[in-house]
């Protein structure tokens, strides 16, 4: 049996990595062994860190998209059969990604398609914002500033709608109608990381013989790139110290997001996520536009000693503003807490062009 490889696109903050995990747990629980490839441009990831902390075997590919590190890809993949072999490799691509299918899926089944089963490209598609966005524009005609999600989906070969859970019956049959109006030979399921319904839908395209067949959507890559470089990208790690005091980590970071959630126009904060763990406390909490979420709370409430931070952001904005804003909303927030901080790493930037290995 060949390794597959699950290839789980869409647009930042879409619920690909929250996808990654359930699926990679529930083909865990089926006996089958799961490694999961995350892409980013950045260089210390948020969702590596939650991968690891959740047990789930994870490697990286950073720097740029598959597209452009095609190699370095397939090299990561064969290295993994050749550890591992695992049944299924899930991989993550980079959510501004928009020639995954021409660039990566297709030139990997065709070059590599005798060691890998590509599996058909599945794209996570945010429901509630997906809905806004098409019964604002009626249709896949996003407004030019969100061609990039369109696009993705016109890539589709399987769209799964994420966070159902956060909308009515009518809401999601309104978004599934409309989804299949515009899209062709796609399979829509709707899911929700809540519940997990339907993921058995999933895990039996992944069980199954099917393997990607459509045929890429041919598109000049440049029409993305004024949306694209329009995205400033912030990370920073560091390590985090209470000294003698006691720190609610459940505060520190809310009170963060809050400050970036104020600082920036709702529809500007595609994603900001942040990752702290410690030995006796841990959590995660992401921001989506204007929605904090906590995603993981483990151990107890306060931490007192030293921890790891980690902070990734993607929000419209030019790279040194967003920097400035987000360290100064830190600085206020960790001085309140007693906190010092020390082994501060960053890196800002607006992603170079892709230049993809195959086109
Ligand atoms: N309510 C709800 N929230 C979800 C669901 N799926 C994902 N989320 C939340 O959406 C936010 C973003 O999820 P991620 O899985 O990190 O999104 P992503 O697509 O991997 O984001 P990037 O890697 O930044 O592109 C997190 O707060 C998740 O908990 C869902 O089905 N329901
Ligand atoms: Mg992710």
């Amino acid at each position: 049996m060949k390794t597959k490889i699950v290839f789980l696109g869409g647009y930042l903050g879409a619920g690909k990595t929250t996808l990654a995990f359930h699926v990679a747990r529930a083909l865990h629980d089926q006996g089958k062994s799961v490694s999961v490839v995350l892409n980013d441009q950045g260089n210390v990831l948020v969702d590596t860190q939650f991968m690891k902390n959740a047990g789930v075997d994870v490697s990286e590919v950073i720097g740029a998209c598959f597209c452009t590190k095609f190699d370095e890809f397939v090299k990561n993949a064969r290295s993994l059969v050749a550890m591992g072999r695992p049944d299924v490799i899930l991989a993550e691509p980079i959510g501004t990604s928009t020639s995954l299918m021409s660039s990566v899926i297709v030139p990997m089944k065709s070059l590599y398609g005798n060691e890998f089963h590509v599996c058909p490209l599945i794209v996570v598609v945010d429901g509630p914002k997906a809905l806004i966005e098409m019964e604002q524009s009626d249709g896949l005609a996003f407004t030019t500033r969100k061609m990039i999600p369109a696009h993705q989906m016109n890539e589709a070969e399987v769209i799964v709608v994420s966070k159902t859970d956060l909308m009515s019956d009518d809401e999601r049959r309104s978004i599934v109608k409309r989804l299949n109006a515009q899209l062709t030979d796609v399979k829509i399921i709707e899911f929700s990381s809540t519940d997990q319904r339907n993921i058995s839908d999933i895990l039996n395209i992944i069980n199954s013989d099917q393997e990607t067949a459509k045929l890429a959507p041919k598109v000049d890559q440049r029409i993305f790139s004024a949306e694209k470089s329009s995205m400033g990208w912030y990370s920073v790690s560091c390590k985090l110290s209470s000294g003698d005091g006691k720190v609610d980590v459940y505060a520190m970071l809310t009170n963060i997001m809050k400050g970036i959630s104020t600082r920036f126009k709702t529809e500007d904060v595609a994603h900001v996520k942040v990752l702290f763990s410690s030995t006796a406390a841990g959590a995660k909490i992401s921001l989506v536009e204007g929605s904090i979420q906590i995603d993981d709370l483990k151990g107890g409430r306060y931490f007192q000693g030293e921890g790891d931070f980690v902070l990734n952001s993607r929000v419209r904005s030019p790279p040194q503003p967003l920097q400035l804003a987000i360290e100064g909303i830190m600085e206020t927030v960790f001085s309140n807490s007693g906190i010092t901080v020390t082994e501060k790493k960053t890196a800002c930037f607006i992603p170079k062009p892709d230049s993809p290995k195959h086109v």
